[in-house]
């Protein structure tokens, strides 16, 4: 199974991101060092020889550079999200145009709602997180829609965290890296399993992307379970975008 990619939507953080969402405690985001952090995170994706669709920063939304929240892509249709946070409601609205060109265009309907961050595509296979985001109402029209196209769904309970995807992660081979939390999980149980420490959880949002694994840095001893995978590691530091309770997939929407 290895799905590959062309293209990424990005888009860069406006002036006023740090009143975005945040729970982090982590102090205050600085705007120079995440617009830097940003350009390296764009330039990494080109690098690695995507196309990148760059979009303007978006003032009315300053969550919207979490760009992943807003669509859910598969090689055969884009599911337009309807976000769970008040605040971001309405930032899908222009991602329907950009994916237009690409793919047929589906909508998750109120009062369902969903959050990309809880969507991971392994395959044919969709794991749909339940969390303060992603209702059972979005998951089940998500899941509707996905079976049109001859894809599966499952529903899973998020617990802690923001998002599935800021705990469970594919990074290839069949296998999964994941918090303690779902080192055990019954649904997760054909998968092997990378397991981060405590301290290190947030690195469990890395991106998989057509062979390489973009992680977080700062995290040694995830980093040191994860060259055991035999792949290409690409370190990128994301300290202001953590500040804001995001992370490396969020930053994007890949297809
Ligand atoms: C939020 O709370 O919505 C943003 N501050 C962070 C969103 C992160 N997105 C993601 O994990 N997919």
């Amino acid at each position: 199974m290895s799905l590959k990619f062309t293209y990424a939507i990005t888009r860069k953080p406006g002036k006023n991101f740090a009143r975005g969402l945040t729970s982090a405690n982590l102090g205050s985001p600085n705007y120079d060092l995440i617009l830097q952090q940003h350009i390296s995170y764009v330039e990494t994706l080109k690098s690695i020889g995507l196309e990148v669709i760059g979009l303007d920063a978006q003032l009315d939304y300053p969550d919207a550079y979490f760009v992943e929240d807003t669509a859910v892509v598969t090689p055969d249709v884009a599911i337009i999200t309807k976000p769970g946070a008040k605040s971001r409601q309405g930032e899908e609205e222009s991602i329907a145009d950009i994916l237009a060109p690409y793919r047929t265009i589906e909508h998750i309907q109120a009062p369902g709602t969903l959050d990309g961050g809880d969507v991971l595509m392994i395959g044919e296979h969709f794991f749909i997180g339940i969390s303060e985001r992603t209702n059972s109402e979005g998951a089940k029209q998500l899941g509707n829609i996905l079976k049109k196209y001859a894809k599966t769904g499952s529903m899973i309970q998020v617990g802690a965290g923001l998002h599935f995807k800021s705990s469970v992660n594919y990074v290839g081979k069949n296998t999964l890296i994941v918090t303690r939390d779902f080192a055990n999980h019954e649904a997760l149980k054909a998968y092997d399993k990378i397991i981060v420490n405590r301290k290190e959880e947030y690195a469990a949002n890395v991106l998989w992307i057509n062979d390489y694994l973009i992680v977080p840095g700062g995290f040694p001893d995830t980093k040191a379970k994860l060259k055991a995978l035999d792949v290409k590691i690409i370190e990128l530091d994301v300290s202001e975008m953590q500040k804001m309770d995001g992370g490396l997939t969020c930053l994007s929407l890949r297809f």
